[in-house]
């Protein structure tokens, strides 16, 4: 590895096993909207891309959000990263992301800004991305071929229309490698998140670490589908797989990729070091009280 990406790794808890002992991540929840229906996914819950399910994050306004980074750095010094992860999309919410990213940058410029999302609009702003100096992105990725993905999501909401079925899947499929491989290009560092799902894509994971190999990516998250009440797949009886299958699947696709173990699948609103949730300390009243 060369010395500049050992950088930029080295103090991204995500990115780097060793780092997560050392640095934390803070997540501002700004995006409340989402453009896409996992079939695992219940709006009650943050995006479940990159969360846990649990109780939806309280949503932030852009200043808001600007003035918690402030106060989370200030008390949590080991904070490096701030993300924005949900609890919807950060890129069906653009303008609420890309603010707040603004914001961080003007006012805490030694932060690392990281962008997670599913990809769907992800082209119209791998510019955007690239001038604000984000320079780590994850995608989450759960098929490349339309076949597995039309089981997957229910419905997309794309440019004014509304696609499902095998037409749905194309698309994001078609925008998320696009999309990936756009911004390696571009040598911003991609993360690429799958849901494994038992009987879905569980056997079509390797193909998924090879396409996204391909395309630049520089670490694959396979994390284990947590299945949530009112969802499609609870309905249809689709189980959580164990700990054993999820590191099958990841030794088998380890050949391809470095693959992402310490994945604690964190809330929107997260911050702290990995593996430890301390959003409540700076919940939005206790935010208001401080000037
Ligand atoms: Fe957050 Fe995601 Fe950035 Fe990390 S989380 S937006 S890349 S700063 Fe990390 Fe949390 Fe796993 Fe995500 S442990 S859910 S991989
Ligand atoms: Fe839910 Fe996230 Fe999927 Fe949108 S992208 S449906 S918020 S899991």
């Amino acid at each position: 590895m060369n010395q500049d990406l050992e950088d930029r790794i080295a103090r991204h808890p995500c990115y780097s096993e060793d780092a997560h002992h050392y640095f934390a991540r803070m997540h501002v929840p700004v995006a409340p909207a989402c453009n896409i229906q996992c079939n695992y996914c219940s709006r009650k819950f943050d995006c479940a891309n990159e969360s846990r399910p649990g109780v939806v994050s309280e949503v932030l306004k852009p200043e808001e959000a600007v003035k918690k980074v402030l106060v989370v750095a200030g008390e949590i010094k080991q904070t490096s990263v701030v993300g924005i992860a949900g609890p919807g999309d950060p890129l069906a919410n653009p303008e609420r992301t890309f603010e707040t990213f603004r914001g961080v940058a003007k006012k805490a410029s030694d932060l690392k800004l990281c962008l997670s999302t599913n990809g769907l609009r992800l082209l119209e702003f791998v510019d955007q991305i690239h001038e604000l100096n984000i320079d780590h992105v994850t995608i989450t990725i759960n098929a490349v071929n339309p076949l597995v993905g039309q089981h997957i999501y229910s419905w997309i909401f794309y440019e004014g229309k509304r696609y499902k079925g095998i037409e749905a899947a194309e698309i994001l499929i078609n925008n998320q490698l696009k999309g990936l491989e756009a911004l390696t290009e571009r040598g911003i560092l991609c993360k690429v998140n799958s849901v494994l799902i038992p009987g879905i894509n569980d056997h079509h994971m390797e193909e998924v670490s090879k396409a996204i190999k391909d395309r630049g990516a520089f670490v694959h998250n396979i994390m284990p589908l947590i299945v949530t009440p009112d969802t499609v797949f609870e309905k249809n009886g689709i189980r959580n797989p164990t700990a054993k299958e999820v590191q099958q699947v990841q030794e088998k696709c380890s050949g391809s990729l470095k693959m992402m173990k310490h994945c604690r699948q964190c809330r929107a609103d997260a911050v702290g070091l990995l593996g430890e949730d301390r959003s409540s300390e700076f919940t939005k009243e206790k935010l208001m009280n401080i000037s």
